[in-house]
């Protein structure tokens, strides 16, 4: 097939599957149909589609996309089901200049939130919803994070004029009439708007990606509200992830003793048959899809998925820590993404696939950097021009993404969706660092993890607006993501330690996959060898072997990796797990500065760990 002929935008026709109201009574209902009342008198769309769910009105939203120019579909031969959107090239990833905490006092928000004082911005904002919606559709989005009525499980509604954003919420969340049920039935819920402001004059033609230059991610803590105006993309679109699912769940989660967490989920199984469950908190496009996809390249160990994003972790009635994945699908980064690096995610998307800003291949199937080690010789590129290699620019944008279920993952364990969760074993803190941070290094305990956590630092990555390969704090990888003051949430994190049977919390590891020799490649070679980093965690989480107190934490002994396998050189291991005093001052001198930032109010066991690595390094 040419690509000629599935680009072929025809004449638009509206969705078929009905979008009425459903028949659905209770108390919870009438709140519900006021709030979409007030959102359509502000924002004044044509028409007003409550979204079922249902697999007819999804294929209806799709081929409508197709029929207006929003999406390619994809050569079924290839790719059954799956579909290539285009953004604007001005609108590509979260911009976190644009994202707000609208919090009634400024203290509560925090200094690295930006805070806006909330009658400023419902000032702002409302003019810009006034008739946002004109000439679109309003879809009604009610959606559960987390099995329908589940203990751990929130409820949301969006309302968006985005399909796109409809048909990706559909995949990311559990859309559907059972979640408007539990809202009839006085469940409380999250209120969401998203809009991307592009108002169409009777007669206008679309845009295949409609949006705004001006933008606003704007999150109500006070009133656990979401108004986003401007962008299609991502986390600024699906707003159960990043905005509703961590930046509202953190400060829902404060007040009710759980936490809401840039986390990946995982089940290791040993040769022996024994499960762990492993949470791990990256910065965004520093490996947490891949960590979760793991196929172990070490004989007998298995891996299973449970999540690649975000966790919920709430202290059970057991003293443990107890987690579940609220989504329900991968909205994972597309390039570096191949047969060598995460063939599970590979096969994850074989089909049922909405990739978004890759590039498209002569035969109407996708490729992005990395998914092989030869690129075609041509393909369309993400902006829809002509590209070879010889084109001196990448195919598919940095941060193109694949939006994907998560039962199509083959990995994907059993009970992923359980809604009491699993029994949490190890926490993990990592980033993308070139220099000083070892391969993996132990907390000592709880505070001291919280303290690895809160000092995490990681070089900028695609995901969202910003210089590339700039290093930055990111405490807990949750640095655009924690919806109320750091200073605050690291005492919520020792808090919560204080929940848990000391002998039944998580052991803390921080890990590194990205140190550098002096010329510039990767000591490790991670992704599927990162299983032997897991193995050594485990073992230590059974006390099977001893490890190598330093300064900044316990290490592992050389011999007890297991490197059977593979060929990772002496001057190199020893450079993974090199720790130089000097630096490391230097790295606390830094920590002492982002300490400040909070004025005084960082919890005292932070400083005093602050405090200790400095008495030890000095020592050592
Ligand atoms: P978000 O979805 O933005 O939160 O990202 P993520 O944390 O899920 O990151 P992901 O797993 O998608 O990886 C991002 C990039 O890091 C990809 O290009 C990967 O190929 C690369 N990467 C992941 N794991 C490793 C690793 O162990 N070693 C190296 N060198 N690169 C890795
Ligand atoms: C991230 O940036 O951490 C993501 C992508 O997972 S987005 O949903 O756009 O935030
Ligand atoms: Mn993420």
């Amino acid at each position: 097939m040419a690509i000629a002929d599935i680009t072929r935008p025809t004449t638009s026709a509206p969705a078929s599957a009905s979008g009425d109201l459903p028949s659905i009574s209770g108390p919870g209902m009438d709140a519900l149909i006021e709030w979409v009342g007030e959102i359509a008198a502000l924002t004044k769309p044509d028409r007003i589609h409550w979204v079922s769910g249902s697999r007819a009105e999804n294929e209806a939203l799709l081929r409508e996309q197709v029929e207006q120019g929003k999406l390619i579909k994809l050569n079924p031969e290839w790719r059954p089901g799956s579909y290539l959107a285009r953004s604007h090239p001005s609108d590509v990833a979260r911009t976190e200049a644009r994202t707000f905490i609208a919090s009634e006092r400024e203290e509560d928000a925090g200094p690295t939130n930006n805070w806006v004082a909330p009658s400023e911005i419902r000032a702002t904002i409302t003019p810009l919803f006034d008739g946002s919606m004109r000439g679109r559709t309003m879809y009604v989005v009610p959606f559960s994070m987390g099995a329908v009525g589940g203990p751990l499980s929130h409820i949301g509604v969006q309302v968006t004029d985005s399909a796109y954003a409809v048909t990706s919420i559909g995949i990311m969340t559990r859309v559907g009439t059972d979640v408007l049920r539990e809202i009839a039935n006085g469940a409380a819920w999250v209120k969401t708007v998203h809009s991307v402001g592009a108002p169409l004059a009777p007669g206008e033609e679309d845009v295949a990606w409609p949006c705004n230059d001006e933008k606003y991610i704007v999150h109500f803590p006070d009133t656990l509200e979401v108004w986003s105006y401007g962008s299609g993309y991502g986390g600024n679109a699906i707003l159960a992830k990043k905005c509703f699912a961590l930046r509202i769940a953190s400060v829902i989660g404060r007040g009710e003793g759980w936490m809401a967490e840039h986390m990946l989920l995982i089940r290791v199984i040993s040769p022996q048959g024994k499960a762990y469950h492993i949470a791990a908190a990256f910065p965004s496009a520093c490996g947490k899809t891949n960590l979760a996809m793991l196929r172990p390249t070490i004989p007998g160990w298995r891996v299973e998925t449970l999540g690649d994003d975000i966790a919920w972790l709430r202290p059970g009635e057991d003293g443990r820590l107890w987690a579940i994945n609220p989504e329900a699908g991968f909205f994972g980064v597309a390039p570096g993404t191949g047969e060598s690096t995460n063939v599970t995610a590979v096969e994850t998307l074989w089909g049922n696939t909405i990739f978004t800003n890759v590039a498209l291949r002569p035969d109407g199937d996708v490729w992005w950097e990395g998914l092989t080690d030869e690129p075609p010789a041509e393909l369309i590129d993400w902006e829809g021009n002509p590209w070879t290699p010889a084109s001196g620019r990448p195919a598919a944008h940095p941060n193109s993404r694949f939006t994907v279920r998560a039962d199509q993952c083959p990995q994907i364990a059993d009970d992923w969706d359980a809604p009491e969760g699993v029994p949490i074993d190890a926490i993990l803190f990592g980033g993308r660092r070139a220099t000083n941070v070892p391969l993996v290094v132990e907390a000592t305990d709880w505070a001291h993890g919280v303290f690895l956590g809160s000092t995490i630092s990681s070089e900028r990555t695609a995901a969202a607006e910003g210089t590339v390969g700039e290093l930055r704090r990111d405490p807990f990888a949750m640095l655009p993501f924690c919806g109320y003051n750091m200073a605050d949430y690291f005492g919520h994190w020792i808090k919560m330690g204080q929940k848990l049977r000391f002998d039944r919390a998580p052991r803390i590891f921080q890990v590194n996959w990205f140190r550098k020799g002096t010329d510039g490649r990767f000591l490790w070679p991670g992704f599927g060898d990162n299983s032997r980093v897991i193995e050594w965690i485990v073992r230590r989480v059974d006390g099977e072997v001893p490890a190598i107190d330093s300064p900044i934490g316990r290490l592992p002994r050389i011999e007890d990796l297991n490197l059977d396998g593979i060929e990772v050189p002496a001057e190199d291991l020893e450079e993974l797990f090199a720790v130089d005093p000097q630096s490391w001052l230097h790295e606390a001198d830094l920590t002492e500065e982002f300490f400040g930032v909070f004025d005084g109010r960082i919890p005292a066991p932070l400083n005093a760990e602050l405090a200790a690595l400095r008495y030890r390094l000095k020592s050592s």
